[in-house]
């Protein structure tokens, strides 16, 4: 009863912001993102009657009963895995992610996906993909997409009980192959305040929450024929605009939200200059301070060569779409 997996992360490029539903985490809005390739959670399952109390230990770092990661996310997923698979094994859950924690690069959604996947194949449930999505789903709404390869829909889904609140794939990750995203690390702090609790007081406070809701289902229109069609403009634009719609909501909810630092704005205007200048690059920020530089192939040197003089980023990491959750052979324990 032991298995392990990874899990890219993702972005979204029409985001989730909200839930309709907190326990089920169901969202108000579908969302899409692409899976990024090469930023992973690697993560080890073992279910056995030789665990007392469920163990977590992220990146080297053991999280214990009473703390928001253990208590929040972790135990209440491995309850839920455990009622619906009718086992009463405790676990052990040994993660690793290969870039930095909680500094809004979706760590719960490299994390959850790998950990779907692994128990998927620990406790032989025999789970298809749109299943796996739907429990991924139940640690953290972003984990819902990181199943799949390449761009990605969630779909929000109508149902009380989230069973059609699924993932689907939109197009493989080498569909689009000139596409690129340069991740620019403005901070690698940890954020202050956590996504969950932020879309909660999103949706309770923010006077343009209800704007935000009755414009994204166009947004994802676009976006999903700018992706059918590789249309670079219409995917950038419609990523752009979404993602300040986004941070609009947060920035007017009370208490404010702003992930946004000094170094976030100075890539905000860089791209805005750049593009005035004749090259083609957009942004999309999560709920973070870093800054996601959507580009096309032929200009990353040229991007990168300009990212040089922003002295504020702590570091740049290019990335493309990438591949859904795997089985790995390679455990951590
Ligand atoms: C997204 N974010 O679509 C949006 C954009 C952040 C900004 O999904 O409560 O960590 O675990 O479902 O998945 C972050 O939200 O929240 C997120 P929970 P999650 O990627």
């Amino acid at each position: 009863m032991k298995a392990s997996a990874i899990a890219n992360l993702n972005i979204a490029l029409v985001k989730y912001w909200g839930k309709r539903n907190k326990e089920l985490i169901l969202p108000k809005n579908s969302s899409i993102s692409v899976t990024i390739e090469g930023l992973f959670s690697h993560t080890t399952v073992e279910f056995g009657e030789e665990y007392k109390d469920d163990i977590f230990v992220l990146d080297g770092k053991e999280f214990k009963r009473g703390s928001e990661e253990y208590d929040e996310y972790i135990e209440k997923f491995l309850n839920f895995v455990r009622q619906f698979s009718k086992i009463n094994f405790r676990a052990k859950i040994v993660s690793k992610n290969n870039f930095p924690p909680a500094a809004g690069l979706a760590s719960s959604a490299a994390g959850f996906a790998a950990l779907a996947t692994a128990i998927n194949k620990a406790l032989n449930l025999a789970l298809s993909q749109t299943e796996l999505s739907i429990l991924a789903r139940r640690g953290s709404g972003s984990a819902t997409r990181s199943i799949f390869g390449g761009f990605v829909e969630w779909r929000k889904g109508v149902k009380e009980d989230g069973s059609d609140s699924s993932a689907v794939q939109i197009v493989p990750p080498d569909y689009w192959p000139d596409f690129r995203i340069l991740i620019c690390l403005t901070s690698k702090k940890e954020k202050k305040i956590k996504s969950r609790a932020g879309m909660e007081q999103t949706v309770k406070t923010s006077p343009y929450y209800r704007a935000w809701l009755a414009t994204v289902d166009e947004d994802l229109k676009k976006a999903k024929k700018g992706i059918l069609e590789k249309n670079f403009t219409l995917v950038g634009k419609t990523a752009e605009e979404n993602c300040l719609k986004m941070h609009a909501t947060m920035i007017t909810t009370y208490p404010p939200i702003i992930y946004w630092n000094e170094g976030t704005i100075e890539v905000i205007r860089s791209v805005l200059n750049w593009r005035e200048g004749g090259l083609e690059t957009y942004f999309t920020i999560d709920a973070g301070p870093q800054v996601k530089i959507l580009c096309k192939e032929l200009d990353v040197s040229e991007v990168k060569k300009r990212l040089k003089n922003i002295k504020t980023l702590e570091n740049t990491i290019l990335a493309r779409p990438g591949r859904g959750a795997r089985i790995t052979k390679r455990h951590l324990f």
